[in-house]
């Protein structure tokens, strides 16, 4: 069975899943939000990740269906939380270029809400950097994803080569620094200088930053410090089941 057949049976199995990994207000340490990140419970290899999902589904285009699925779960889910009484939280999902370019996305988007019953302000979208560019196309669905309610993350923040300019004229809430450039803080003085200069520049453009890979204290005081917004990383939780999203420990002294 060739992969893509393999992933597609997986998929009409229900062997596909969805974790979710915290993220922290850095000032306080309590949860303010939770990406969510997609898994395989494999019959025969265990439980993979993105790394052997998200290629598979890009050559093949079922990432446009299992990207509406992810959409949708990630809805519902932010949605039973708030019915089981949970304080409301942010839910950041990752879009793939090619579900963003279907016609209509953000409609779609609307649509997954409604159907939810989930409000636009709890849902923000991860795109990556490098699928922005200048085509304009990607810029009218952020556009309308704003006028949807929803916000919108650029992820690996760092690595797209994007220009400053750009940055500053879209419609875009929060920037997510990528975890290449926070892993030699505070020892690496180039990666603590590119990260304290990649804060000040979202906050001077007014927007709101999240830094990934925090696995220890010293980067979580030293991000703090330099006023990092919120906090993903091994140091609160690792990507775990919805059911233990509220149980896990997510702030660390
Ligand atoms: O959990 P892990 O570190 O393996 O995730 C790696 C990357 O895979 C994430 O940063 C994200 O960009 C990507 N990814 C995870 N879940 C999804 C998903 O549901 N859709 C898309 N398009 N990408 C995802
Ligand atoms: O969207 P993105 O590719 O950035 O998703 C985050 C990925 O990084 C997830 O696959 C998650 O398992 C992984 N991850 C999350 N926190 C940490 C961390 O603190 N350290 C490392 N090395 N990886 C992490
Ligand atoms: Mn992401
Ligand atoms: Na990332």
């Amino acid at each position: 069975m060739t992969r893509s057949l393999e992933l597609r049976r997986g998929l009409e199995k229900g062997e596909l899943t969805l974790y979710y990994q915290p993220q922290v207000d850095a000032k306080t340490g309590e949860m303010t939000g939770t990406e969510t990140l997609i898994r395989w419970n494999h019959p025969q290899n265990g439980i993979l990740g993105p790394a052997e999902i998200i290629p598979i589904a890009e050559q093949s285009g079922l990432i446009v269906e299992i990207g509406q699925w992810v959409l949708e779960e990630s809805c519902a889910q932010a949605r039973r939380w708030q019915d089981e009484g949970f304080d409301p939280i942010r839910i950041a999902v990752n879009v793939s270029v090619r579900q963003m370019r279907t016609q209509g996305f953000a409609k779609t988007v609307q649509t997954v809400l409604a159907d939810t019953g989930l409000d636009p302000k709890w849902l923000e979208i991860e795109v990556t950097e490098s699928m922005i560019q200048d085509e304009d196309i990607m810029i009218d669905t952020l556009h309308e994803l704003r006028a949807v309610g929803v916000s919108v993350a650029i992820d690996d923040f760092g690595t797209g080569y994007s220009c400053l300019r750009s940055i500053k004229s879209l419609p875009i809430e929060r920037i997510k620094i990528d975890r290449a450039f926070i892993k030699g803080i505070p020892q690496n003085t180039d990666d603590a200088a590119l990260a304290e200069a990649m804060i000040a520049m979202a906050r001077t453009l007014g927007l709101k930053v999240t830094a990934e890979g925090v696995e220890t204290t010293a980067q979580r005081d030293f991000l703090h410090r330099q006023g990092c917004n919120e906090l993903q990383g091994f140091l609160f939780s690792k990507p775990v089941p919805a059911e233990q999203l509220f149980k896990s420990s997510h702030s660390s002294t």
